[in-house]
C-alpha cells in the first residue's frame, strides 16, 4: 500500500571499523582498510554500508562518545580518507551510512568542556542538570548521575561518566544535531543510523528515559528539518523499547520519521527478565522467539517497514547464541542467515557473520576491553558473584565477542593488521576466514551471497505476506511467504536432532522446487525428515 523503496530490496553490511581491517599497522582498523576491502564487500552483493562512529572521540565507549561530529577520529584516518571512501563506495554502487549518536556527546564535547564551565554558560542546557538527583541508573553500572563539583550540580549519564545526556528539550541542541546531518547529507552520505534514539524524549526527573511523550516530535524534525530534505535517505534507529505496535509508529511514511528501527524483542528471550540483567542467563524457547518475530512481521505488513538482524556490534555472534559452533557450523549459520533473510524487511550483516565466525573466550578478563563488560566484572565479584559465573556471562554475551578483529586469512593476526591488534584475535581464525570462505563455493559467504541476490529480484520476498506454520514445534521455524499467485516456504531446523514432520503440514508437495538448501543434496522433505539445521527455502 506504500510506494516501493530501493532500500526495500537492500542488505545493509554493518562494519564495526575499530576491527575490520589496520591499513596502516598501529593495531586500529581504519578508514583507509575499509577502502581496501570494497571489492569484497562488493562481491557479497550489499549495498549499504553502515559505518559505526568514525568521529573524534576519546573512545571510552569506542566512538559512541563523540567529541566532535564535524572531524574524524584521529586512529581512524582524515577528512580525506571519509571522502575518498564515500566517492570509491559509489563507483561500486555502495551507499554509507553514517552512525549518529545524538543522545549523548563525550565528555570532551566542546559544548560539555563549555557547559561545565557555570550555570549561565550559554552550553550550559545543552546538558541535563540537577541538584537532586533521582535513583536513574547507567547501563553500564552505577548511578546515572555524576556530581559536578565546581558547579555545586549533577549531570545524566545513562551510559558511562563520558558520556553526558544531550537535552533535547533545548531547541539549540536539536538545531545542532540537524547541522550535523546536513553536514554528512552533503558529502553525499546516503543513510543514517541512529543510536538509542528512543531514549531523546526522556524525563528524567519524571525517571522517564525510553518513548517520552515528545520523542516522535523530536525525530519528525530530523526528518522535516534534515534528512527528509533529500531523496531517499535511509534511516533506521536503535530502540530497545519498541513495540509492534510503536513499530509501525516509526517506520509508516506517513508519519515523516525514519525508515525503519532495529527493535530487540527478539534477542532478550534468553535474559532474566529484570531490566537489564543480560548477564542472567536463562534457556531461551524458540516457540517465544518465533512469536516474537511473527508478530513484527504481520503488524507491519503494509504499514511500516522491519529491520531483520541477528548480530551488531553490541551482541554475541548468532552462530554461538541459537546456532552449533561446532560440527554444524556451517549449516547452522546458514540455517540462520535462511529464516532471517526469508523474511520481509531490510536485512543486516555484521561483518564476520557472513563467514560464521563465532564467539570468543579469553581467560584473563585484561584481554577484553568493552568498558560494559569490565564494570560488570568489577561490580559482580565486588558483590560477591563467582568468578567462573562471571566470566561464563562474559563468553555468552559480552559485547567483545562481536568486537575481535575480522578474520581475513590465516597470516599472522588472521590479516587483520601488521601491527599488535587493540584486541585479541578469535583463535580459530585458521579455519574460518575471508580467504578460505571466498574460495569455498560451499561456504557460509556464498550462501550468504545467493540470499543478498534473490532479494533483489524477488517481488515475493520483499513485498509478500508472511504466515508462520506449526506455532508449537519447539526446534522448527517454519513460515510462508505469499505473492500474487505464488506460495514460498522457508523452514530451519534450530536442533541438532533429525525431525519428522508431515509434509502436508508445510504444505509440501511432489511439485515443490528447492530455491536454496543448506545441505549438498536436495531436501529429504518428502520423506519428512528435516537433518540436523538443515535449511531450505522452497517453491509450493
Ligand atoms: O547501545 C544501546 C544500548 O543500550 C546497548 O549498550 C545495550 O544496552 C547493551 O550494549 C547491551 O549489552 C548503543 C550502542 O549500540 C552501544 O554500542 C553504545 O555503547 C550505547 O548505545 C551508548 O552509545
Amino acid at each position: 500500500t506504500h510506494e516501493q523503496k530501493w532500500w526495500h530490496r537492500s542488505v545493509v553490511y554493518q562494519i564495526y571499523p575499530r576491527s575490520f581491517y589496520d591499513a596502516d599497522g598501529d593495531g586500529i582498523g581504519d578508514l583507509r582498510g575499509i577502502i581496501h576491502k570494497l571489492d569484497y564487500l562488493a562481491l557479497l552483493g550489499v549495498e549499504v554500508l553502515w559505518l559505526c562512529p568514525v568521529y573524534a572521540s576519546p573512545n571510552d565507549d569506542n566512538g559512541y562518545d563523540i567529541a566532535d561530529y564535524y572531524r574524524i577520529m584521529d586512529e581512524f584516518g582524515t577528512m580525506d580518507d571519509m571522502d575518498e571512501l564515500i566517492a570509491e563506495a559509489g563507483r561500486r554502487g555502495l551507499k554509507i551510512m553514517m552512525d549518529i549518536v545524538a543522545n549523548h556527546t563525550s565528555d570532551e564535547h566542546r559544548w560539555f568542556c563549555e557547559a561545565r564551565k557555570s550555570p549561565d554558560n550559554s552550553f550550559h542546557d545543552y546538558y541535563v542538570w540537577t541538584k537532586q538527583p533521582n535513583g536513574l541508573m547507567s547501563v553500564f553500572g552505577g548511578s546515572a548521575w555524576q556530581y559536578e563539583e565546581n558547579l555545586g550540580e549533577y549531570y545524566l549519564h545513562l551510559f558511562s561518566r563520558k558520556q553526558p545526556d544531550l537535552n533535547w528539550s533545548n531547541p539549540q541542541v536539536r538545531r545542532e544535531i540537524v547541522d550535523v546531518l546536513a553536514y554528512w547529507l552533503e558529502k553525499g552520505v546516503g543513510g543514517f543510523r541512529f543510536d538509542v534514539i528512543d531514549l531523546i524524549g526522556k524525563i528524567p526527573e519524571q525517571r522517564i528515559t525510553a518513548n517520552g511523550p515528545r520523542l516522535h516530535d523530536y525525530v519528525l524534525e530530523l526528518n522535516e528539518d534534515g534528512f527528509g530534505q533529500y531523496d531517499d535517505i535511509l534511516t533506521v534507529g536503535e530502540a530497545w523499547g519498541a513495540t509492534p505496535e510503536t513499530g509501525v509508529r516509526w517506520s509508516d511514511p506517513d508519519r515523516h520519521q525514519l525508515s525503519m528501527i532495529f527493535q530487540f524483542g527478539h534477542l532478550t528471550l534468553d535474559q532474566a527478565r529484570a531490566e537489564g540483567e543480560k548477564w542472567d542467563i536463562i534457556p531461551y524457547d524458540l516457540r517465544e522467539l518465533k512469536t516474537v518475530l511473527s508478530r513484527w512481521q504481520t503488524e507491519l505488513y503494509g504499514r511500516g517497514w522491519n529491520s531483520l538482524f541477528w548480530n551488531n556490534h553490541d551482541l554475541p555472534r548468532v552462530v554461538s547464541r541459537f546456532g552449533d559452533e561446532g560440527e554444524y557450523r556451517v549449516e547452522s549459520a546458514k540455517m540462520l542467515a535462511t529464516v532471517l533473510h526469508g523474511m520481509s524487511g531490510t536485512p543486516y550483516i555484521y561483518q564476520g557473520e557472513e563467514i560464521g565466525m563465532t564467539n570468543v573466550r579469553f581467560a584473563d578478563i585484561d584481554d577484553y576491553r568493552d568498558i560494559e563488560t569490565r564494570n560488570m566484572y568489577r561490580e559482580r565479584l565486588a558483590a560477591g558473584y563467582r568468578l567462573h559465573g562471571v566470566m561464563a556471562a562474559i563468553y555468552a554475551k559480552g559485547r567483545d565477542n562481536a568486537r575481535t578483529p575480522m578474520q581475513w586469512d590465516t597470516s599472522e593476526h588472521a590479516g587483520f593488521s601488521l601491527g599488535t591488534p587493540w584486541i585479541k584475535v578469535n583463535p580459530n581464525y585458521w579455519d574460518i576466514n575471508v580467504l578460505s570462505a571466498v574460495e569455498d563455493k560451499d561456504s557460509v559467504f556464498h550462501y550468504y551471497r545467493r540470499l543478498v541476490a534473490l532479494r533483489k529480484t524477488a517481488d515475493w520476498l520483499v513485498y509478500g505476506s508472511y504466515q508462520l506454520l506449526l506455532p508449537e514445534h519447539g526446534q522448527l521455524f517454519a513460515y510462508c511467504r505469499r505473492y500474487e499467485l505464488d506460495e514460498y516456504l522457508v523452514f530451519g531446523n534450530f536442533s541438532d536432532r533429525t525431525l519428522t514432520v508431515d509434509p502436508a503440514a508445510l504444505r509440501l508437495s511432489p511439485r515443490a522446487d528447492v530455491l536454496l538448501n543448506n545441505y549438498p543434496d536436495p531436501t529429504v522433505l518428502e520423506h519428512g525428515a528435516i537433518r540436523p539445521w538443515e535449511a531450505a527455502i522452497v517453491k509450493l
